[in-house]
Order: C-alpha cells, then sequence, then structure tokens
C-alpha cells in the first residue's frame, strides 16, 4: 500500500531490540558448527518449526537454549553486524540495543567477549553505514538482585560504552521493585534507565518502574491501558513507551493485530514507538512490524509519521544528535 511505502522510506530508531533475540536459525546453525555445538536440531528447517510459543517464559526457555551457540567474540559481532545490516533496508538510523550478560555469563562466556563483539559491529556500523547505536545492558529478573549487582560490578571497564540499564526476562513474580537499589547504584552511576514492565504484568509493576526505578523509557507498557489514572500520568511525564506489535502477537499479549492498542495508544497522547524486541524469534524487522499494523489498523499517515518521530524523541541521543535527525 501507499501508506506502507511512506512507512518503509521513513528515517527510524529502534530501542527495543535484544539482539541474542535477532539470531537467525541460518547464523545459529552456522555456529553451532564453527563451535562444535550440540543443538537439538538437525536442520535449519527444524529450528524454525521448533519455534512455538504462546507466552513469554515458553518462548525465553528457546531464546536462551538458542544464544548457547554464542561463544566468541567473533559470534557476537557476526550476530550484531547481521542485525544492523538487515535493518539499514528498513531506514533504521539509530538502534539502541540490549543484551542480556548474564545469558552469557552463566555458561562460561565472560561479559568482555560477548560485550566486546557487539562494541566492535557498531564502530563497523557506524563507519560503513553511518548508523549510530548505543548499548543498553540488561538485568534477568528472575534472578536475584546480587547477581544484577555482580554484573553491574563487571561492567565496570566498560561503562563509558554502555548507555543504560534495563530489565528483561520472566516478568510475573518478579517485580520491578526487586531491583530498586541496582537500579539507584546505576543512576548514581550517570547510566539511563529502562525496565519491561506491563507486558504479561499488571499495571501494579508499571507504577514500581516509574516510582521505585525511576526509569526514563517504558519497554511494552501495554498493561498499563487498564488503568486510567496511570495512562494520564505517562501522558503528563511523556514517557515513551517501546512497543512490540509482533512480539505482542506472538506471545499473545494480543489475540490479533486488529486488536493491537498502538492506535489507541497514539490517540491517547502517549509516546508509543514501534520495535520488533526478538525479530528472529517474532517473525519479522521493524517494517515487518510497521507492515503488522498498518495491515490490521486504521492508521492515518500522521500516524505513521508521530511513530518515527517518537523513536528519535524517545531515544538517548543528545538534543542536537536528536535535531539533526527530525
Ligand atoms: C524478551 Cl519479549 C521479552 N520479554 C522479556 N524478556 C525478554 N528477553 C528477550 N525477549
Ligand atoms: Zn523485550
Amino acid at each position: 500500500t501507499e501508506l506502507m511505502a511512506y512507512a518503509a522510506a521513513l528515517p527510524k530508531a529502534e530501542l527495543h531490540l535484544h539482539i541474542e533475540g535477532s539470531l537467525e536459525p541460518e547464523l545459529m546453525f552456522k555456529l553451532a558448527q564453527r563451535n562444535k555445538i550440540e543443538l537439538p536440531y538437525k536442520s535449519v528447517e527444524e529450528i524454525r518449526s521448533a519455534y512455538q510459543f504462546s507466552n513469554l517464559q515458553d518462548f525465553l526457555d528457546i531464546y536462551y537454549q538458542g544464544m548457547s551457540v554464542l561463544q566468541t567474540e567473533e559470534d557476537f559481532f557476526d550476530l550484531t553486524m547481521a542485525y544492523l545490516n538487515r535493518v539499514r533496508a528498513d531506514n533504521v538510523r539509530h538502534v539502541e540495543i540490549f543484551f542480556d550478560p548474564q545469558g552469557h555469563t552463566a555458561r562460561g562466556v565472560p561479559f568482555g567477549t560477548a560485550i566486546g563483539g557487539i562494541l566492535t559491529a557498531f564502530s563497523l556500523a557506524k563507519i560503513q553505514f553511518g548508523m549510530t547505536t548505543k548499548l543498553i545492558m540488561c538485568f534477568l529478573r528472575h534472578l536475584p538482585e546480587e547477581d544484577a549487582f555482580d554484573t553491574l560490578k563487571q561492567a565496570e571497564p566498560w561503562l563509558d560504552q554502555i548507555s543504560g540499564v534495563g530489565l528483561d526476562s520472566s516478568e510475573v513474580g518478579h517485580p520491578p521493585s526487586k531491583f530498586e537499589r541496582v537500579f539507584a547504584r546505576a543512576k548514581e552511576l550517570g547510566l539511563k534507565l529502562v525496565a519491561h514492565a506491563g507486558e504479561e504484568g499488571p499495571p501494579e509493576y508499571v507504577y514500581e518502574a516509574l516510582d521505585q526505578l525511576t526509569i526514563d523509557r517504558l519497554d511494552h507498557g501495554n498493561r498499563s491501558l487498564e488503568d486510567q489514572a496511570l495512562i494520564e500520568r505517562l501522558v503528563r511525564e511523556e514517557m515513551t513507551l517501546t512497543v512490540c506489535p509482533l512480539s505482542n502477537l506472538k506471545l499473545c499479549v494480543v489475540d490479533d493485530l486488529t486488536s493491537h492498542p498502538i492506535k489507541r495508544m497514539l490517540d491517547l497522547g502517549l509516546r508509543a514507538t514501534i520495535n520488533s524486541d526478538d525479530p528472529s524469534y517474532f517473525g519479522g524487522y521493524m517494517n515487518e512490524n510497521f507492515k503488522g499494523i498498518i495491515d490490521a489498523l486504521d492508521l492515518s499517515k500522521d500516524d505513521v509519521r508521530t511513530l518515527c518521530e517518537n523513536s528519535f524523541r524517545g531515544s538517548f541521543l543528545s538534543d542536537g544528535e536528536k535535531r539533526a535527525q527530525l
């Protein structure tokens, strides 16, 4: 459609992307062979057909198993380059990438191996594609806060190359309040703060992320719509929400894309953005997420432009860098 062509061509920033969730079955298979790692799959097709889940936990089990092929700095470099090269075609000009250091250090892969490969890819993408990048280190919320403190300690040599910390993994039963102290420490260190909240968890978790973690940006936030006072607060505070339509569909946060709340969010005045979350697992990168909502919802040209503008507005670029993109 004409609207989709318009969306595809607009410059965008991606603000919610787990780099480990961009691992395509082809690369997973290649890295398993390169590193002599046994996968429970005999072919690329078998990997793809194993991607069946209907909630966050079932997905996470497959996601953590998939990342076991990532062993060397070169693996993390190849993974990151493949993602950046892919979204260049979607006119993504700036990315703020999440990584899960504990998903690697728990397997004996050093923190420096993971971050080293990612940062080398960032440097090359700046030179080759003119893309700007930022890195956000996520704490796994199903693990104790003490483990998050350990991870923050391991990050110390790289703090000048880490823009912020986030909170991901199994939401229900692991409220933001569990990480209040480690987020306060990250804030003291000058890091930006984001957290997944209100994906499967209740509006109360969004309040905790705002009040106890003092987040700068809200990842997902879908269930905020259940609470009118919370909606009004998010609008008033100009909070950016990083919404992930195809992820919401695959994890059954929505029944189908025609009932996706992104249009309602925009009409309410919420600063929503479009993101791919784990594109290899959820069936599409940035522009495929736009295609999904454009085909399903009655979005206007203004809506599409607002979504793209919100992505730069809500980014951690400086005001000058934002102005250059908007
Ligand atoms: C995630 Cl969709 C989602 N939610 C929570 N944690 C995650 N880690 C990777 N993808
Ligand atoms: Zn996510």
